[in-house]
């Protein structure tokens, strides 16, 4: 593909005037509270996000105030890094030592792989950092405390889970689901290691109440840190496209039987994938009539599903734009 041609893509993304990418159920508010009302007790905070938007979408304001600007241990950890190459996860470390070089502490994790890569780094880091910080009214107290947050849906939960597996050899205690939303209040303590007792505190995913970049909010949308039929899986979709002709990353041309080449234009894409697929459904007109039509919903689903489980190689939504 020529410059020339790549110029001929989109070069921003709008969403629909009308439509706000905003989602703050009440569960988030009564999680807020909880959260901080929990604090007192907790040594290190785990701030767990997507690897795929290392920079975008984290609820810094809110997470900021949990620790205390600095003055609570903070870990970073990026999940889910099997949807990056080692290239990608240099270059994330570089970008974010960069642009935030508060962020000391920064691991990348995958709960997905039978070896939890990095995930059991996070365990003696925080115990190190525990022991390295002033404890305030925690002093006497030989138990650790470690509250994990961030937005929903980046594998808090399998995170907390993979820790007790191993550790304790105890079965899972935290629900894991493949929507956003499924921890849904801050529970009991869970423990992930004897002597020195060491506690993890679950909380449910929380985003900004106010959602003001529409890029960010995309982003957060397209890996799944909000519902799909909040955002609609058809905006996704042309997000996903956009986003892939203006990283001229094209891939899914192949992965989507395209004959005609990388296109901007999402309704076309979709029609042609479906028609490949032969994905059909069958829908009755004003007049009653029943008409078989390519079933563009479903072709959506699938692309964005490519992207999510990596097939369309792997992808950092934050790199920016070479041109
Ligand atoms: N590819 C991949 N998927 C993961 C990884 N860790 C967790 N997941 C998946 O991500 C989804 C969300 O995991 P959860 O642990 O429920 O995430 P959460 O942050 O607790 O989500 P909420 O409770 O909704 O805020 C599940 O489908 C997990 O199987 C990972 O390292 N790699
Ligand atoms: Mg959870």
């Amino acid at each position: 593909m020529t410059a020339s041609a790549s110029s001929a893509f989109r070069q921003v993304f709008r969403v629909p005037s009308k439509q706000r990418i905003n989602w703050f159920p009440g569960h988030m508010t009564k999680g807020m509270r909880q959260i901080q009302q929990r604090l007192r007790n907790v040594d290190c905070v785990v701030e767990i996000h997507d690897s795929r938007i290392p920079i975008a979408g984290r609820n810094s304001q809110f997470f900021d105030t949990i620790t205390g600007s600095g003055v609570k241990p903070h870990i970073l950890v990026l999940n889910k890094m099997d949807l990056l190459d080692n290239k990608q996860q240099r270059s994330i470390r570089q970008q974010l030592r960069s642009q935030q070089p508060e962020l000391r502490h920064i691991l990348f994790t995958n709960c997905k792989d039978q070896r939890n890569h990095g995930v059991l780094d996070i365990l003696p880091l925080a115990t190190r950092l525990i022991s390295e910080s002033s404890r305030f009214n925690r002093a006497q107290s030989a138990e650790h405390n470690i509250m994990i947050i961030g937005v929903p849906n980046v594998g808090k939960s399998s995170v907390i889970n993979v820790l007790r597996n191993v550790h304790l050899k105890r079965k899972s205690a935290a629900r894991v689901g493949a929507e956003a939303g499924i921890t849904r209040a801050v529970g009991e303590r869970i423990k992930i290691q004897e002597q020195p007792a060491v506690y993890m505190i679950d909380t449910p995913g929380i985003l900004q109440p106010s959602i003001s970049d529409d890029e960010m909010g995309m982003k957060l949308a397209l890996v799944g840190c909000l519902p799909d039929h909040i955002v609609g899986e058809d905006l996704i979709a042309d997000y996903l496209l956009y986003w892939l002709n203006r990283h001229q990353r094209f891939d899914y041309v192949k992965k989507l039987h395209l004959q005609s080449g990388p296109c901007d234009n999402i309704s076309s894409v979709l029609a042609e994938y479906a028609q490949q697929e032969g994905m059909f459904h069958r829908v009755k007109q004003y007049n009653g009539q029943v008409e078989v039509m390519t079933n563009l919903l479903a072709a959506a689903r699938k692309f964005i599903h490519f992207f999510r489980t990596g097939q369309l190689g792997p992808i950092n939504l934050d790199e920016p734009v070479n041109r």
